[in-house]
Parts: C-alpha cells; sequence; structure tokens
C-alpha cells in the first residue's frame, strides 16, 4: 500500500517542482533537493512501490529499470572515470526518509567504506 501524498509522488503529478534529468514511460529522476555529493540524483519507479522491500518477481523489469537508467546517466554525466555509488535506503534505520523506492546516484567526491 503506498501514500498518495509522499514528495515523490507530488513531484511526478507535478505538484512540487523538481530538476528532472531523465523521464520515460517507467522511471523519473531528478536532483536532490539536499545533495550530499556534487552529483546527488534520484531515481523513482513511476510505479507506486514503496521501498526495496516491497518488490516482488513481477517487479524484476522495472527494479532492472533502475539500475540501467543509473548507467546511462553516469555515461551521459561522464561520472565513469572517477566512479559513482548507488544507494537505495530500505527502512527507518537504514535512513529512508520518503516512502517511495527510491535509488541515490551519487558521484563527484570519495565515498567511505563502510558507509555511515
Ligand atoms: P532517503 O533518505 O533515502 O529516503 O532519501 C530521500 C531523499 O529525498 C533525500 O536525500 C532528500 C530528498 N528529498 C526530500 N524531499 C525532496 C524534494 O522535495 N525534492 C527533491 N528534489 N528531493 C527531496
Amino acid at each position: 500500500m503506498s501514500d498518495n501524498d509522499n514528495i515523490f509522488k507530488k513531484i511526478m503529478r507535478g505538484e512540487i517542482p523538481s530538476a528532472k534529468v531523465y523521464e520515460d514511460d517507467d522511471v523519473y529522476a531528478f536532483n536532490d533537493i539536499s545533495p550530499v555529493a556534487p552529483t546527488h540524483i534520484l531515481i523513482i519507479p513511476k510505479a507506486p512501490i514503496d521501498g526495496l522491500h516491497e518488490l516482488t518477481d513481477h517487479d524484476a523489469e522495472l527494479a532492472g529499470k533502475l539500475l540501467v537508467c543509473a548507467s546511462k546517466l553516469a555515461k551521459k554525466l561522464g561520472l565513469e572515470s572517477h566512479g559513482y555509488r548507488c544507494v537505495i535506503n530500505t527502512g527507518a534505520e537504514a535512513g529512508q526518509s520518503v516512502p517511495h523506492l527510491h535509488l541515490h546516484l551519487l558521484a563527484g567526491r570519495d565515498f567511505q567504506w563502510p558507509p555511515g
């Protein structure tokens, strides 16, 4: 069950402005409002999926599209030479604050491992 009023749904409906970087029938990508790296893009499915925990076998193609989108954007933006990181926070303890599946595409600085 998905929350129709969460921020990302409002962004996709155009009720909240966003800096869009990519869109197709299934996927929407836009700059994070509070970037934690010089490049910080959020890639989300248009389908109402609350998080990674909701995915089933039926979502395999859509889940793959999020990764392919990240890969294509990284190529297009020239992020490959220095590297980039993709993060999907799932659940409160992992830091998920918006209940709509989203992949963070981060680049432009050094990242630590393990993440904090
Ligand atoms: P997470 O903490 O993994 O749930 O990431 C949620 C991200 O969403 C966080 O990095 C900030 C971003 N965010 C929250 N509200 C807005 C908004 O109104 N516009 C944009 N562009 N990003 C937002």
